[in-house]
């Protein structure tokens, strides 16, 4: 294996700001273990949990990270005698110390290091690693569960930390915002008339990995962009559809890019769908315009909602007061998700710890259609990187659903619809670091604007 090239001075600060934060609780953090196709042999590039690769910076498989007592000491399994043979020079524990800047020690001596004490961790997402968590420290550890006040309070340590990006992560968030760049410019360039959807995709993979990275996520890449998250790419794209492709890179140290672009598959957007898009769009300068330090994320999202309701009535698919029909979310028939969420280490950053990571203590959930679907509600810090991801689409489910149509009554003008039968999905997401004194578009030098997509489409 090759090890990163990495300055460890950050991880070694991020390790000793995470003792401080958890004083006498001893804590461990898993890597996880590479799951192979089939056979134990047949292995796929091997990707850290994003806990440990936030502490560790290296993609270490079945690796321990245990800090304890103001120490943070990494158990890994000691070369074997024919690692070499297949995988060339491969780090001793001695290099990998070297290299890390912290104690490094044999698995073997992992289970004698936590026998009979009382450890947090946090419940990994692949079961065979859980179990190997549950066995180290005798108790249960299950998923999406925090099972000890311990296991919270590394939660809450972890939460505090990753929320607020450091200046090494900030690099490589904007690593992989210029990559999703490269991706979405060659994306635009490869699209043609009937051609499928792999097309479009092997170009925008192929730039990423023109620059020795991968995708952070599946891409979608889709003509219906409707269906929100297609994921297969064989629709033949044909000439006065809208192609919808939400790509993001993923750094060689893990951090993700995050961007959705909508272009025509032929040259121009139709009229009706540039009013879409232009709607979308302000709605996407809108919330991003109000992302600053102090403010509420749910107030970002409504503030996108507003403007789509204001531009759905003034596009005749509405009828109402825009302030009453964001209140009673009938704008969510057309925009039923949220307006983003946090990015870092993942594309849905910490959202293994679930709502603990995105919603404030004491916010819950709202349980209306739309509402209901947002990722975060906190409110902004400097540091934080959150997506702006608003869209229009027109989703037959939706559309169809008895309860959602009576709520909407005849607020919902469905003849007008017929007008935008070529519009079906349209999103517009960018990458947004909140700064000291507003934001920063870590994404804005991807075409958004009409006249910018088409030039790039020309
Ligand atoms: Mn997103």
């Amino acid at each position: 294996m090759q090890l990163e090239a990495l300055d460890s001075s950050a991880f070694s600060a991020r390790r000793a700001r995470l003792l401080d934060a958890l004083g006498t609780t001893a804590a461990l953090i898993a890597a996880g273990r590479p799951s192979p196709r089939q056979y134990r042999a047949n292995t796929f590039p091997f990707r850290a949990a994003s806990h440990f690769l936030y502490l560790v910076g290296q993609h270490l498989p079945d690796a321990w990270l245990v800090l304890d007592a103001g120490d943070a000491t990494l158990f890994v399994e000691a070369p074997a005698a024919d690692d070499e043979l297949w995988h060339g020079p491969t780090p001793g524990l001695s290099d990998l110390g070297r290299a890390l800047g912290c104690d490094v020690m044999p698995l073997s001596a992992l289970p004698a290091r936590l026998a009979g004490r009382a450890v947090a961790t946090l419940p990994a997402i692949d079961a065979p690693t859980r179990a190997r968590q549950a066995e180290l420290l005798g108790r249960p550890v299950q998923a999406g569960a925090l099972d000890t006040p311990e296991d919270a309070r590394l939660a809450d340590a972890m939460i505090a930390l990753r929320l607020r990006h450091d200046a090494a992560a900030i690099a490589s968030l904007r690593r992989a915002a210029r990559a999703t760049a490269r991706a979405h410019e060659a994306g635009m360039r490869a699209t043609r008339p009937d051609v499928a959807e792999h097309t479009v995709r092997a170009a925008m993979q192929g730039a990423l990995l023109e620059l020795g990275m991968g995708v952070s996520y599946e891409p979608i890449i889709t003509v219906h962009g409707e269906v929100l998250h297609a994921h297969g790419h064989g629709h033949v794209m044909r000439e006065g559809d809208l192609l919808l492709a939400d790509v993001g890179a993923e750094t060689p140290d893990g951090w993700a890019g995050d961007v959705t672009r909508t272009w025509p598959v032929g040259r121009r957007f139709s009229a009706t769908q540039r009013d879409a898009y232009e709607l979308v769009l302000a709605a996407n300068r809108a919330a991003t315009a109000a992302v600053a330090p102090g403010v509420r994320y749910r107030d970002v999202h409504l503030t996108a909602c507003r403007v789509l309701a204001e531009g759905l009535v003034s596009l005749g698919i509405l009828r109402g007061d825009p302030d009453e029909l964001v209140a009673d979310g009938v704008h969510a028939l057309f925009f039923p998700h949220g307006v983003g969420h946090l990015l870092g280490l993942d594309v849905h950053d910490m959202e293994d710890l679930g709502d603990r990571a995105g919603y404030a203590p004491g916010r819950t959930r709202s349980s209306q259609f739309g509402l209901s679907y947002l990722r975060l509600d906190r409110d902004l810090q400097p540091g934080m990187a959150v997506t702006i991801e608003p869209g229009f689409y027109v989703v037959p489910a939706i559309l169809r659903d008895p309860t959602l149509s009576a709520a909407a009554g005849d607020r919902l003008v469905r003849a007008a619809l017929e007008r935008f039968a070529d519009v079906r999905g349209i999103r517009i997401e960018d990458d947004v670091l909140v700064t000291e004194t507003g934001h920063d578009v870590l994404t804005s030098d991807i075409p958004s604007s009409v006249a910018d997509v088409e030039a790039c489409r020309a």
